[in-house]
């Protein structure tokens, strides 16, 4: 294909509840959306892509406006100049960009856009381009730190009615025995997992320990993003099994982190390591390595929360991923809601990525378009 222009939607759309974790508390999730003009053999296309990166850099180093620079200043200029020497695909966007160091959530928005565009093209949905046959995944959600134990009660209380498979608890210190313990107690049969976004250090590993107790699936990425042998000194002393989100930005990280015995489990979220394709192949080394995988999530709209499901329709997805309805963050989402049906989300059959956006919906949540000519 050949990309003609594109638009890159700032958009802030309301959150349902605010959603704390050990980093921020956020009230409204600011995504950029990416919007590709292409020229294919099958005609016009347009394709859209989601960026994960949040509002501020505190997640990992990327946010919002700045995957909005990176890619308007650094990244079409090299697909421009690609497409000049032969037609694009989405397969080769990674390899056009690999020069620009990191950023890989600016340049998994902008690889899904093309991979969106060339799959409308060819008529072809992400699962079948996958070779995913699964219909439907299980679907966890991720429940935020709360004001008090009650109100953490009672929201995973409203989440195991709807049916959600596994509840993730976030944790940070002064909040992560007391609650997990309540949870556990109210709920002794539920799969249960912890996320602590980094919040502690080796210095932690006793306290942590405790949470052995409470037969947990996997603890989350208790230490740094570049905490890797201590997280294997950590693994070592808990029973709990060790998983990494953050640590884990690459299909070479996962090798290292599965070799070093820091990931008993590992958190793929497609944004924080560059878009679907090392996402998979991060699948495939996990797989091969006999390492669980589970499909983790940045609160994406329905620009991405449907790749995300045929993704995890992958068989080394063995665990329920952050992959919950669209109402868990979102009164209205940019596409036809995604819904839980007896726990499970379905994996779409839709030609593309996703379904285009409804316009009313981005006119109303935009803050800031820019367009960008590639020509
Ligand atoms: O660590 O998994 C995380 C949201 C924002 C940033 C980091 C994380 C999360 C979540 C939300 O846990 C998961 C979801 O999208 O459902
Ligand atoms: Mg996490």
């Amino acid at each position: 294909m050949q990309i003609d222009h594109v638009t890159l939607h700032s958009l802030r759309i309301p959150l349902v509840a605010p959603f704390t974790t050990s980093f921020s508390t956020q009230h409204a999730r600011t995504v950029v959306a990416v919007e590709v003009a292409a020229m294919t053999d099958h005609g016009e296309i347009t394709g859209w892509g989601e960026c994960g990166a949040l509002a501020e850099p505190v997640y990992s180093e990327e946010y919002a406006d700045g995957a909005v620079d990176v890619i308007e200043r650094f990244a079409l200029p090299r697909l421009a100049r690609a497409q000049r020497e032969r037609p694009l695909t989405a397969e080769t966007v990674g390899e056009h960009l690999a020069p620009i160091v990191g950023h890989r959530m600016a340049k998994a928005a902008l690889e899904s856009a093309i991979l969106d565009a060339q799959l409308k093209a060819s008529r072809t949905s992400f699962a079948d381009y996958l070779g995913v046959t699964a219909s439907r995944v299980a679907s966890g959600v991720s429940v935020g730190i709360q004001d008090s134990v009650d109100a953490l009660l009672e929201a995973v209380a409203g989440f195991v009615d709807q049916g959600y498979q596994r509840i993730k608890l976030k944790i940070q210190p002064g909040w992560d025995l007391e609650p997990v313990r309540a949870v556990r107690e109210a709920h002794p049969d539920v799969p249960l997992q912890v996320d602590a976004n980094a919040a502690y250090t080796l210095t932690d590993s006793a306290h942590l320990r405790a949470l052995d107790d409470f037969d947990l699936l996997l603890i989350e990425q208790p230490l740094g993003e570049a905490d890797m042998r201590q997280h294997a000194e950590l693994a070592r002393v808990m029973r709990t099994p060790m998983c990494l989100d953050e640590s884990v930005v690459s299909a070479q990280s996962a090798a290292d982190a599965i070799a070093w015995g820091a990931a008993a489990v590992i958190n793929i979220k497609p944004s924080r390591v560059g878009g679907y394709l090392e996402a998979r192949r991060i699948h495939d080394v996990a797989r091969a390595s006999g390492i669980a995988v589970w499909c983790g999530g940045m609160l994406e709209t329905g620009l991405a929360r449907g790749a995300n499901a045929a993704l995890a329709g992958l068989p080394g997805f063995t665990l329920p991923g952050d992959i919950s309805a669209s109402d868990r963050f979102y009164v209205r989402d940019l596409t036809t809601p995604y819904v839980l049906r007896d726990g499970h989300i379905d994996v779409p059959t839709f030609p593309g990525l996703c379904e285009e956006p409804d316009a009313e919906a981005v006119a109303n949540f935009a803050v800031a378009s820019t367009r960008v000519d590639v020509a």
